[in-house]
């Protein structure tokens, strides 16, 4: 059985992963006013940023249902099935998108998954996945395999300014929760595939320290885990907090990735996230 692995943009997957491992992609847009542009293909994060330093931020947008359907029919030529991953149902209508496309085509067999959560945490769920696939795992088995991995999966963010999340009515909690936080730094994190505030904190870096005290409290089993470390604009920061972490916990293995557009227009520039998930 011949399974291909789908995903959307906010995986933030590089170019050379995706051809690598046979991941296929649909990108979410981020609008300027009258102009839309496809992240990842016509708009990179690093133009985003600069973008947004002198214009609005944009609003954004998620794949329309036509191009999951125009996708799933060109891979059944090849494929007997597709598992179809996602950022989280509770923030975008991305992964009902696939839902609904997956019954709109016949010749092949999709499963869609939601990440419940996004950016490079989900892309652990659609490397794993692309991995499988690749050495010939059934669609049933990656499943599985995805489900067994979300017992472990967690991650933990932080925001600069909150008021972007606010805005883009991405925050889950009650306005007057909102407003208290918004003199703070408070670590985020998803639950029930929604963002809710996980604690409150007053300063970045406490922010930072209590992400990695949470981390601990997973690592410290001593079982393999495989961690990424998700910045808005902020590479020297993230390289620095690598270097710091690898020599702490030798046995782990860290990446950096990037908020990009989409998702840089709800966090802003400067967000911060660690996430983790055993190997
Ligand atoms: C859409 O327009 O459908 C996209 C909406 C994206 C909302 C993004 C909200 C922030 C997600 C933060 C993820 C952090 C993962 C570590």
């Amino acid at each position: 059985m011949k399974t291909a692995v789908v995903t959307d943009s906010t995986a933030y997957i590089s170019k050379d992963i995706r051809e690598k491992l046979n991941i296929h992609m649909i990108p979410l847009s981020v609008i300027f006013g009258s102009e839309t542009y496809q992240e990842e293909v016509e708009i990179t994060a690093a133009d985003f940023y600069e973008e947004v330093k002198h214009k609005e931020l944009p609003t954004t947008s998620q794949p329309p249902v036509g191009e999951f359907a125009e996708l799933f029919e060109k891979l059944s030529k090849e494929y007997d099935a597709v598992i179809s991953i996602h950022l989280s149902s509770g923030i975008s209508g991305t992964f009902q998108g696939a839902v609904t496309a997956g019954s709109m085509v016949e010749d092949i067999q999709v499963f869609p998954f939601d990440s419940e959560i996004s950016c490079m945490v989900q892309g652990f769920y659609v490397m794993e996945a692309a991995e499988l696939a690749a050495a010939g795992k059934g669609p049933q088995e990656i499943v599985e395999r995805l489900e067994e991995m979300k017992k472990s999966i967690r991650a933990y963010f932080m925001v600069d300014d909150l008021s972007h999340l606010q805005r883009g009515g991405r925050l889950s909690s009650a306005q007057a929760l909102i407003g208290s936080l918004l003199q703070v730094k408070p670590l985020l994190h998803f639950e029930d595939k929604k963002i809710v505030p996980f604690e409150k904190i007053r300063t970045r870096k406490k922010a930072m320290k209590r992400m990695v005290d949470l981390f601990w409290e997973d690592v410290k089993s001593g079982e393999p885990y495989q961690a990424v470390i998700i910045h808005a604009n902020r590479e020297k920061e993230a390289r620095e907090w690598k270097a710091e972490l690898e020599a702490e916990y030798p046995n782990v293995e860290f990446m950096i990735s990037y908020f990009g557009p989409v998702i840089g227009t709800h966090l802003g520039e400067g967000a911060m996230g660690f996430g983790w998930v055993k190997k």
